[in-house]
């Protein structure tokens, strides 16, 4: 049924642009006809069919160390599935959004532009910059807006980052319809740059028969199931594409850069008959690789994994995510065991290569010391609330001293997984239930699971101003789980 119609819609607006192209060709200077022409497209498709922008931001400056491009969201119809149009937003035409290449210690400008019909922000999740440029709910761009956001990035914070929206209480909307994108920051001294590369965006999403976003009007029951659970889509994407075919050759390594940027799903990747190594997190490598055979990545959190292509010359394997219980469970889905498939991992027919080599060194994490702490701030977790109290932009939550460090702890008192997320500052987790954290790296959002407390060490460098902190479940952090950081 729904591709049935599907269908049909798909020929309408395919019919509707041929239509529309022809018109403009023929009669380049008839407006009113290029108009009439428009008018064939169905009433739910208005938003134009915007022509793609690059896969990677066109970087508009010369000048060395500089990267300025530009930025603008705008409705538009685009394939979220193939054949089927949805009314979507997206990030200069693309969903995912463009990529951002960066260097450390670049000077970054984006240009940004709303054309959206909805006010919206874009926040630059887990790179450290000012305040002004955080794209935090405090600085939010109406439609017909724009907005600059300068930043240098930090020399060591080379790693994976995401960009998304982050206006108050409609974050998971924009997202679902379609705004997200990937930053990567590079470091001159790589200790594994010498390795093929992959980025895989992570999401989910639920397309309605007529091709429009799902989202349950407010009050009905699957709204409800969404506020609690926070939103899950039955359709997987990889980088914008349902199931799509990686390949690799046989005895080659990849270096994986994955990004969860999905409302709530969290994902318990496996790939049958290898195992990951796991080489970097949110900010970036760790000191050491460490070999798993499977990786929890909860919303928001970046992985970077080594894939050793260890199969056979023309076999296949999939990227799986297991299941994994993060649900309450009056709402628990039904099918939250099944194993789902993200991607298929093909080897080519090319002979074994020799694996090239992977240092067991990557680089030096300096360590934030807890006898440096002057502050522990405990924060208790309950359903949609952060230490009994629901977001409000008039009430600073925590106040703390520009350059300090502080130890937070942060308390699951619920049946469910929240992932924290702290804005602009890096953190170390210090221990996990009382287990000490096995080895350091550098986060900006931690899964906390059902009733379990997780301690994670912060230094406030550089920058002062109101920062957030709120579970990266986007329908919690709406609904107003999230509080206020002010550094001063
Ligand atoms: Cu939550």
């Amino acid at each position: 049924m729904r591709f049935a119609w599907n269908h049909q819609v798909g020929i309408i607006l395919r019919t509707g642009v041929l239509l529309l192209v022809a018109g403009l060709l023929l009669c380049p200077s008839n407006a009113a006809a290029q108009h009439r022409h428009v008018s064939l497209l169905p009433a739910s498709s208005r938003p134009a069919r915007v022509a793609p922008g690059p896969e990677v931001f066109e970087n508009v400056s010369r000048r060395p160390g500089v990267v300025e491009v530009n930025l603008v969201a705008t409705p538009a119809v685009i394939d979220l599935v193939p054949g089927a149009p949805s009314a979507a937003y997206a990030y200069n035409g693309r969903v995912p959004g463009p990529r951002l290449e960066l260097r450390e210690g670049d000077q970054v400008t984006v240009h940004f532009r709303n054309e959206l019909p909805d006010t919206t922000t874009v926040h630059w999740h887990g790179l450290h910059l000012p305040v002004t440029s955080d794209g935090s709910p405090f600085h939010p761009v109406a439609p017909g807006g724009e907005y600059t956001f300068e930043f240098t990035v930090r020399p060591g914070s080379a790693g994976t980052y995401w960009y998304h929206p982050h206006p108050h209480h409609r974050t998971g909307v924009q997202v679902a319809k379609g705004l997200y994108g990937a930053v990567i920051v590079r470091a001159a001294d790589d200790p594994i740059a010498h390795l093929p590369e992959k980025l895989l965006i992570l999401s989910d999403n639920r397309i309605r028969d007529d091709g429009s976003v799902d989202l349950p009007d407010r009050l009905t029951p699957s709204w409800r199931i969404d506020q609690e659970n926070g939103r899950e889509g039955d359709l997987l994407f990889v980088n914008g594409e349902v199931g799509p075919t990686l390949t690799i050759r046989s005895g080659e390594i990849q270096r994986w850069r994955i990004i969860n940027a999905s409302a709530a799903r969290m994902y318990r990747l496996a790939l049958p008959g290898h195992t990951f190594l796991h080489v970097g997190s949110d900010g970036g490598l760790f000191e050491r690789p460490v070999e798993r055979d499977e990786i929890l990545i909860t919303g928001a959190e970046r992985v970077e994994v080594l894939v050793s292509g260890s199969g056979a010359p023309g076999s296949e394997t999939a990227l799986q995510a297991l299941p994994y219980d993060r649900y309450i469970p009056q709402t628990r889905p039904a099918d939250w065991e099944s194993t789902r498939v993200l991607a298929t991992l093909r080897y080519s027919n090319d002979p074994p290569m020799v694996p090239p080599p992977v240092p067991d060194r990557l680089r030096p994490i300096p360590e934030l010391d807890t006898l440096d702490a002057t502050a522990t701030r405990v924060m208790v977790l309950t359903q949609g609330m952060i230490n009994g109290r629901m977001m409000d932009m008039e009430r600073v939550d925590v106040e703390a001293s520009l350059g300090a460090t502080e130890i937070w702890q942060v308390e699951n008192l619920v049946g469910m997984d929240h992932p924290f997320h702290l804005h602009g500052f890096q953190f170390q987790v210090i221990d996990r239930n009382g287990v000490p954290e096995p080895f350091r790296s550098w986060k900006d959002v931690v899964n906390v699971p059902e009733h379990e407390t997780v301690r994670f060490i912060v230094r406030y460098d550089d920058y002062p101003g109101k920062w957030m902190f709120h579970c990266h479940i986007l329908d919690h952090e709406d609904h107003g789980m999230m509080g206020v950081l002010e550094v001063r």
